[in-house]
């Protein structure tokens, strides 16, 4: 039996539609990077081209032969790719939309780019934040090293000395990530990696450093320190500086309990080292200083809410002045490319690379 003319224009119009969308997605995909969508794109064309192929083919290229013998077949497979076409766009489309709403925007790069800081909300599930929290509080109350402690820091309305009331009171857990699982999962984190890679500009793997923040930062109650302005790269020695920091807030965070303020902007500044105290943060009593200090934001926090910030930019935080320990997860990255100088305290412990397949969340 002949296949009716409109029918096989039907059938060779659903088959354009189909190919010519599956290729668009598949080139946008790829320039993307967008490897899930890859995939799935390479799983639609399977399941179409492996069971139609043949008689598409030779429907197409050979005008006179045809290639289904009825009608019935002719609105099976007529149906069948139009069916197709349209599941196609909606996985693609999904897939697309689900993709697009954790990177970040053009204008919260540029933000971050002008800024130095930028704060995302609500950036990880619940239940990973009560697994780190968990950990965190066990590690502290058992006093699983390394940990420095705020009597080593010495930094203002911390105890004297180790001997001291509060002198055995926690300020930073070191080396979170060989702590456990959960903090490996979060430095992993895919969504994690690609705004990274979206604020660095780059498509390469990140590297975490071991030898910086890489720890639970915490602020115990009573016992707890103010930290003065200063910009974390003042000890750090990096081929570029050019560092970004991930702060994400176990609990919430706000000026009672000693959250960070930012300077914005401030990580484009050169500043002249006479600004500088002798443990280079900023001297109190300099004009200049004080007018910078000014434009200070407070960095409040959400549990879960995420702070971006460059290795340049100046912050501090004041005393926590609640009944709660405040805990935060704090580690700094760096992009492939840029080494820590040798010989140097960043350069004490390899960094540990996170690549693009590593994928945990
Ligand atoms: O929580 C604080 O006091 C600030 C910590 C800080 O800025 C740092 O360790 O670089």
């Amino acid at each position: 039996m002949s296949c009716q003319p409109a029918k096989r224009c039907l059938l060779i119009t659903n088959m354009h539609i189909f190919t010519s969308f599956s290729h668009c997605a598949y080139h946008s995909a790829k320039e993307k990077n967008e490897f899930h969508l890859l995939l799935a794109l390479y799983g639609q064309h399977e399941l179409l081209f492996r069971r139609h192929s043949v008689t598409f083919n030779t429907g197409y290229l050979h005008q006179t032969t045809y290639w289904v013998t009825s009608k019935s077949q002719i609105m099976f497979h007529g149906n069948f790719s139009l069916i197709l076409c349209i599941y196609m766009r909606i996985i693609y489309i999904t897939l697309k939309l689900t993709i697009e709403a954790n990177m970040l925007t053009h204008s919260e790069i540029s933000n971050f780019n002008k800024y130095g800081f930028l704060i995302k909300r609500k950036y990880l599930a619940e239940s990973c934040l009560d697994e780190m929290q968990h950990v965190a509080v066990n590690h502290l109350e058992n006093h699983i090293s390394p940990i420095e402690f705020e009597a080593d820091l010495k930094y203002p309305g911390a105890p004297d000395s180790s001997d001291a009331p509060g002198g055995k009171t926690s300020r930073r857990l070191l080396q979170a990530y060989a702590r456990d699982l959960s903090f490996q999962r979060w430095a992993k984190n895919h969504t994690l990696g690609e705004n990274l890679r979206q604020l660095f500009a780059t498509k390469n793997d990140l590297f975490l450093s071991q030898c910086h923040h890489n720890c639970v930062m915490t602020k115990a109650k009573t016992y707890s320190s103010a930290t003065l302005w200063h910009q974390d790269n003042r000890y750090w020695s990096f081929e570029e500086e050019n560092l970004i920091s991930v702060w994400l807030a176990l609990g919430d965070e706000n000026k009672k309990n000693g959250c960070l303020y930012v300077i914005p902007g401030s990580h484009r500044l050169e500043i002249h080292p006479e600004r500088f105290n002798e443990a280079l943060f900023l001297k109190n009593n300099d004009v200049q200083n004080e007018l910078l200090i000014k434009n200070a934001e407070a960095a409040e926090l959400q549990k879960g809410d995420v702070l971006f910030f460059h290795s340049k930019l100046f912050h501090a935080a004041g005393r926590n002045n609640t009944s709660r320990t405040k805990l935060s997860v704090v580690f700094t990255f760096h992009e492939f490319g840029n080494n820590p100088i040798n010989r140097t305290r960043s350069a004490e412990q390899p960094s540990i690379q996170i690549s693009r397949a590593s994928k945990s969340d």
